[in-house]
């Protein structure tokens, strides 16, 4: 998962994507960057790190110019060196610079397309480089030394049957303007804002999540619809357009799960709402299973939970405790190396309160299980401060498939629920019992804010892929490739020199 930010400006825009990447920081924590663009010069600067450790105030003040983009990464596909921290760059044509959110399903095959038969050189394992330079090629062919934005389109187009997978892209054309898309299915988000300036000039920025919309301070337009383009001129002129040739929704649905902030909307369903409904619908199953419970208290691990956790508490009647503190200044468990330094930072991360717990019986509430480390860990820490019996419910269905359009989930062995039966992995967890959302419910939480959805991606629950070309070769050639990654000691992402080809990459 990545996040990505465009902003056409009256004024330099340095400040407004570096705070838009900012908020976009739960998307991805690994590596940020930026590309301005002024008079046609480039300037970039990207690094591994949190958007703010990479950007200081030399590299602030070489990112000149009214138009940019920016992105910040959560690595899916190839390794995590510096090198291929976005956005990447190609010099011809005219000067492209693109970065993406998601996981192209083909990206080996275009790999070696892009190679053998564009004559292009790719540089690194990243499929970001990948996609720029089937993008750039496919510009090339308009042929023209000044393009406009039918000609940007019609690449597009092309992109889009050559592609596959999950994708959201930002990019930017030196002396023309700003462009996003999104693939055929909608599965990962984009939306775009105005904002009008007293003088009559409009701004516009592009972004992953409204809320980076909202808080830069312009007005939500709307989200692009699957396989729809954006391209904003140089003087904030704003033209869209159906690029792919059989769009569909089907959104991810694990967005409104876990990954997207609560005060984002996607797609016109806000986050929150569809969090709350998750609670709501869980308190439901509750009384419809198990009509005779005897939990006590509700608590929430925090924080995704919390939103779902108290509705639960509202519709069963029961009090909601924060019986859970988080230490806010340590990072996502989940990126850190090795079950053991999970285990470990589990307990790092939350310290319970003994007497919400002390003689009672929880109901402990995720947002999902996954690999379940942290839910094995957090009911161990229930029961040490005193609680009788621990429950725990889960907002999302049991994870047992692998994710192939842009999250970076575990390989199917690490899932706790592969394989297993939900009865299963309550033992495997230590809970008294265990309370998985159903799927149909989860959906409903979602669809009741947009009714007109059609469907979501919900392969890592249903192991049913929405793009329909996820083969079993490739699960097990990604499961093979997650595998090696893992034997490989962890790059320090250093080798600076290969991402400042022809650009000016500030250090
Ligand atoms: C944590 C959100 N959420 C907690 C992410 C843990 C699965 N995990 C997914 C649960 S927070 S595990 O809100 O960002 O703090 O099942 O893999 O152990």
């Amino acid at each position: 998962m990545c996040g990505i930010i465009g902003i056409v400006g009256r004024s330099p825009v340095n400040q407004a994507i570096y705070d838009g990447l900012t908020i976009l920081q739960h998307r991805g924590q690994d590596a940020a960057g930026i590309i301005t663009c002024e008079q046609g010069r480039l300037h970039q600067r990207k690094d591994n790190g949190l958007v703010k450790d990479v950007f200081h105030t030399r590299h602030m003040r070489q990112l000149l110019g009214n138009y940019g983009i920016g992105h910040v990464r959560y690595p899916t596909a190839g390794n995590a060196s510096a090198a291929e921290a976005q956005p990447f760059y190609v010099n011809a044509p005219y000067g492209i610079a693109l970065g993406h959110n998601g996981n192209l399903t083909n990206a080996d095959e275009l790999r070696k397309i892009v190679y053998q038969q564009d004559l292009r050189h790719i540089n690194t394992s990243s499929d970001s480089e990948v996609l720029l330079n089937v993008f750039a090629h496919e510009m090339q062919r308009c042929g023209k030394l000044q393009p406009d934005h039918d000609d940007v389109f019609d690449a597009i187009s092309r992109v889009h049957r050559r592609i596959r997978g999950g994708y959201a892209v930002i990019g930017l054309v030196a002396g023309m303007g700003v462009f996003a898309f999104r693939d055929p299915f909608g599965i990962r988000p984009v939306c775009y804002g105005v904002r009008e300036l007293a003088d009559g000039g409009t701004e516009v920025v592009i972004a992953s999540e409204s809320v980076a919309v909202d808080a830069l301070g312009y007005k939500l337009v709307r989200d692009l619809a699957p396989g729809e383009a954006i391209f904003v001129d140089v003087d904030g002129n704003v033209h869209t357009r159906q690029c792919a040739d059989n769009p569909t929704y089907a959104p991810c649905i694990f967005e409104f799960v876990y990954l997207a902030r609560p005060d984002s909307i996607i797609d016109e369903v806000s986050v929150y709402k569809a969090r709350m409904r998750m609670g709501e619908k869980l308190a439901e199953k509750v009384l419809r299973e198990w009509p005779d419970h005897d939990i006590d208290v509700i608590i929430p691990i925090p924080d995704t939970s919390r939103t779902a956790a108290l509705e639960m508490a509202v519709t069963l009647g029961i009090p909601y405790r924060e019986g859970f503190i988080k230490n806010r200044y340590i990072g996502r468990t989940f990126i850190m190396p090795g079950q053991a330094q999970r285990k470990k930072s589990v307990r790092q991360k939350l310290n319970a309160i003994d007497l919400e717990f002390r003689g009672k019986n929880v109901l402990l509430v995720d947002d999902s299980i996954v690999r379940g480390t942290t839910s094995a860990e957090i009911i161990r820490m229930a029961r040490e401060a005193g609680a009788r019996k621990v429950y725990m419910a889960s907002a999302a269905p049991p994870v047992r498939h692998a994710y192939v359009y842009g999250i970076d989930m575990p390989a199917p062995e690490e899932l706790i629920a592969h394989g297993r039966t939900e009865e299963e992995v309550g033992q495997e967890i230590g809970a008294d019992r265990l309370i998985y959302q159903d799927i149909d419910d989860l959906i409903e939480s979602v669809r009741h804010g947009n009714p007109s959805l059609p469907r979501f991606d919900c392969s890592c629950f249903t192991g049913e892929y929405v793009t329909g070309d996820v083969s079993a070769d490739y699960l097990a050639s990604i499961a093979q490739a997650r595998a090696d990654t893992s034997k490989q000691p962890k790059q320090d992402g250093r080798s600076r020199d290969i991402v400042a080809v022809g650009l000016h990459n500030s250090d």
